[in-house]
């Protein structure tokens, strides 16, 4: 049925009768926007008597219903008691790999007897909850949540994601941050379905991982930060806590330790790891590309070996990245061999390579992934080598550029990116139609050089984040920009109820 058809009655519904409810205008409000999405009368009312079924034997399914059962009694303040079987009044999850939702996909249906929610995975199922917590009143997202009924919009939606890499790059290098601000931001991203965090673990300024056999690197290159204020690091014990916060809501952790530039915190606190050999003191500015380990000592590859051994040990997922970006300071064949025999080790550990899109000057095998960030032909090169893609275009999705030129925070190297540029382009063009199962999909960097704390980095990322997740989970020919600044400015009463410190860009004209 058409778009239009569908409307109708409700179109004739608003015309005789008063405006969209509440509920009518949440449900049209959706970022990311569903693949398809039908609206239909009438409500589900969740009360004291509501119950939640999950029809799987699946322990990850399980999981993901047991703690949406927990977050609705947190809201409501009922005992929302789980039931084997299906009936009225009812929140029934099921996984069925049979009927045909893709991965990551979910069937949701919404009326007044039952929410109905069937995947092929549980990461269906959690998505499916993340749209049902985008439905229910936004205060009941806050820190005080109302603890009473509430009502869901009857409706229909089929949903899945355009891409598979829908991710986000915190760099806890230049400025270190908390774990709990790390935290913060996985729930943002888990929110808008999201799932990658990308953390820029190690540069010039400060490395900020516990490496087992190379203390310094953290006892002494982890002291500071720019501008020269106190910097920190994480365990293993803090990281592998991270990692599993993050899988508990579907979002993988990406670590990047930056190679061969980017290293001067790893030499000032082993001063062979640099061909002069000579002592540094840390660097706290926030120049780039003057930093390069010494190739042709042998030292520095048993040390990248080492580094990679312990990463590997703490990543679930099969990516590890390694940088490669503006080494500047390494000559052409140097960089070329490094990323050759990082490749090389890396593979040994299992994992696949991601470096930034230099790399691709490099040979690439088909397993390593370029991260496109400002040369086209970059990522031309590493498509015509077999290598996957994931876009990050500066002008567009780094969310360290400012709006404009009365931004707070930010640089603006790649040009101001107001919200409207950052969501207006066709992540489909950036190589060519026969490339597009090379491109993973799209993740947006946070560098961090001119903020300090999670307040800052909200300001940027709110509300240009959601947009990118907007760009990698729906399809390019479902969104225009007048629809989505709409639904945008229905989310400012979630940003306040989570106390985002958001920008608010004179784009968008803000509900709250
Ligand atoms: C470029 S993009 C960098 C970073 C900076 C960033 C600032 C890339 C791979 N490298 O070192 O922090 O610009 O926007």
């Amino acid at each position: 049925m058409s778009l239009l058809l569908r409307a109708l009655p409700f179109l004739f519904l608003f015309a005789t009768c008063s405006p969209p409810s509440p509920e009518e205008v949440r449900s049209t409000s959706l970022i990311p926007l569903p693949a398809d999405l039908e609206v239909q009368r009438g409500f589900f009312e969740v009360n004291h008597q509501t119950t939640i079924v999950c029809l799987s034997e699946d322990s990850a399914a399980h999981q993901v219903v047991s703690r949406f059962g927990q977050l609705l009694e947190k809201i409501t303040g009922f005992s929302i008691a789980q039931q084997p079987e299906a009936a009225d009044n009812a929140i029934v999850f099921s996984l069925d790999a049979k009927t045909g939702v893709p991965d990551e996909g979910y069937h949701l249906v919404i009326n007044e007897q039952q929410v109905k929610i069937t995947a092929s995975s549980a990461a269906g199922l959690y998505y499916a909850t993340q749209t049902l917590r985008q439905l229910w009143p936004e205060e009941f997202d806050s820190e005080n949540p109302p603890r009473q009924n509430f009502r869901w919009q009857a409706l229909e939606i089929h949903d899945a994601p355009r891409y598979r890499w829908r991710g986000a790059m915190l760099d806890v290098a230049r400025h270190f941050f908390t774990i709990d601000e790390v935290k913060r931001y996985i729930d943002y991203l888990a929110f808008y379905k999201m799932n990658v965090l990308h953390l820029h673990l190690s540069d010039d300024q400060g490395w900020r991982i516990e490496m087992k056999k190379w203390p310094r690197l953290t006892t002494f290159g982890a002291q500071q930060e720019v501008g020269g204020t106190t910097g920190g690091f994480y365990t293993q014990e803090q990281y592998r806590e991270l990692v599993q916060y993050a899988a508990d809501r579907f979002v993988l952790v990406v670590p990047e330790i930056d190679l061969p530039g980017h290293t001067h915190a790893a030499m000032a606190s082993y001063p062979e790891l640099s061909c002069d050999g000579q002592t540094r003191e840390l660097y706290t500015g926030i120049d780039v590309g003057f930093s390069s380990l010494c190739y042709q000592k042998e030292s520095t590859f048993a040390f990248i070996n080492d580094v990679v051994d312990e990463l590997a040990a703490l990543t679930p997922g099969p990516y590890l990245h390694i940088g490669g970006d503006e080494a500047h300071s390494t000559p052409h064949e140097e960089y070329v061999g490094f990323i050759a025999r990082i490749q090389q080790i890396v593979h040994a550990h299992g994992k696949r390579m991601i470096g930034w899109e230099e790399i691709a000057q490099a040979h690439l095998d088909s397993t390593s992934v370029a991260q496109y960030w400002s040369n086209q032909q970059h990522a031309k090169d590493a498509a015509a080598q077999g290598a996957t893609i994931i876009l990050s275009p500066a002008t567009r999705v780094y969310l360290d550029m400012k709006y404009d030129s009365t931004s707070a925070y930010g640089l603006n190297w790649a040009g101001f990116t107001n919200v409207e540029k950052s969501y207006q382009w066709l992540p489909d063009t950036v190589v060519s139609e026969t490339q597009q199962h090379l491109v993973l999909g799209i993740e947006a960097p946070l560098w961090s050089e001119t903020i300090t704390h999670l307040d800052e980095a909200e300001y940027l990322a709110f509300p240009r984040l959601p947009g990118v997740a907007e760009l990698a989970w729906t399809n390019s020919n479902k969104r225009t920009w007048s629809d989505y600044r709409q639904r945008l400015g229905r989310h400012a009463k979630r940003f306040d109820a989570w106390g985002i410190h958001y920008f608010r860009s004179p784009e968008i004209e803000w509900q709250n």
